[in-house]
């Protein structure tokens, strides 16, 4: 039976990583960080079947302590200040995590535990203002905000201790997936939320355009990257990319009431016909820089890894929109 350790394991992937690994069979060790007033309800599920370990990526001991204790056979580093838009309020802090955490992780391995498999969340937020369409593993990086720079340098590292000590490091650069454990400040959740709650959607650019696939399915991929016989990088999309707008009117079509963002029935204020106002555009929720096109070539994971991504726009939607979690 093999070891593995989830960070981030509170995390939207993190819980559905755990989900799927136990299910395979793996004794699941979750990195914690303690929280004054914890909120354990997206691993809920698992609790009493995996081990929780306070530690820290800005910890390096912590994180020493967690690998003389077990001997750990593979690692998700799903750990990260996620958050792009607060990326420009906390540059340094996202930095400190994401890029620094990233790198006190592979040094743990590399001095305490070279044989351990390590996965890294990398992320399509890396090719930012995109050099070529779709992204594929070959596309030149240009990062847009603090959070892809500090990303692209976790990124790079993980592919230098593969090179330099023969690390089986993996990056998954993964294109945004959403699931109903989506945080509650992305624009997905936050959409979702609001309809739900009947409360006016208040957004910044709603013409980005983003590659959305589904969480709960991303993560699969995960594991099969870290079973490969050689260590490589993989892209992971859905190939398909909508805009902010485009999710928003799909996700109200769920309500039965019909929108439109242009034309007479939600006009440029955001009313409805029958009055209720449910967009308002605020200049709060702009990006310093925004990435405007997402969009993913999946095609060497579907040919090395046979993965393929099953839940497209329409569908994810809707899971998010039935969902009681
Ligand atoms: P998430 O829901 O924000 O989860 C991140 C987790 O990291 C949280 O559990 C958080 O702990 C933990 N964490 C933050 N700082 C930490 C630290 N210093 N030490 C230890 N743990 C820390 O993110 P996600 O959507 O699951 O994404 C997982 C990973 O994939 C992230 O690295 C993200 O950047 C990357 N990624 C995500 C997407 C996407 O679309 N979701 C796409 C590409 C890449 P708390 O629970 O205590 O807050
Ligand atoms: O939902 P978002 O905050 O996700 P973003 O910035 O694409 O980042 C997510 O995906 C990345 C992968 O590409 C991950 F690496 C990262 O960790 C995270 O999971 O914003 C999506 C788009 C942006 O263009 C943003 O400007 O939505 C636009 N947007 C418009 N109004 C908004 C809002 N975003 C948020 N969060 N809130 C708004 O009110």
């Amino acid at each position: 039976m093999k070891t593995t350790l989830i960070t981030g394991i509170n995390g939207q992937d993190g819980s559905y990583l755990a989900e799927y690994l136990l299910s395979l069979g793996y004794t699941v060790i979750g990195l914690l960080r303690r929280s004054s007033s914890p909120n354990l309800k997206r691993i809920g599920k698992v609790i009493d079947k995996i081990t929780l370990e306070y530690g820290d990526l800005l910890d390096e001991v912590s994180l020493q302590r967690i690998f003389k204790k077990y001997p750990i056979d593979e690692v998700y580093n799903l750990a990260a200040q996620s958050f792009v838009g607060l990326s420009w309020e906390q540059p340094i802090y996202t930095s400190d995590v994401n890029a620094m955490g990233t790198l006190k992780l592979l040094e743990v391995i590399r001095t305490t535990s070279p044989k351990t498999k390590f996965y890294q969340a990398s992320t399509s937020e890396m090719f930012g203002m995109v050099q070529e369409v779709p992204q594929n593993e070959n596309t030149p990086f240009y990062p847009r905000s603090p959070y892809g720079v500090s990303k692209l340098y976790a990124h790079w590292m993980s592919v230098n201790y593969r090179e330099s000590y023969n690390i089986f490091a993996c990056s998954g650069i993964l294109f945004n997936h959403e699931s109903p454990r989506r945080g509650n400040e992305f624009v997905t959740k936050k959409i979702i939320n609001a309809i739900k709650k009947n409360e006016i959607l208040r957004l910044g650019n709603i013409y980005s355009k983003r590659d959305w696939g589904y969480a709960q399915e991303y993560v699969e991929v995960m594991y099969k990257m870290l079973q490969q016989n050689t260590p490589e990088d993989f892209v992971i999309a859905t190939g398909e990319t909508h805009t902010i707008k485009e999710f928003v009117e799909t996700a109200f079509a769920f309500t039965g009431e019909e929108i439109h963002f242009e034309g007479k029935d939600l006009d440029e204020k955001g009313y409805t016909k029958s009055g209720r106002l449910v967009l308002e555009i605020d200049q709060q929720f702009y990006r310093p820089a925004e990435v405007n096109l997402l969009v993913g070539d999946a095609s060497k994971a579907k040919r090395l890894l046979n993965w393929e991504p099953k839940v497209k726009f329409n569908e994810l939607i809707e899971i998010m929109m039935k969902s009681d979690e």
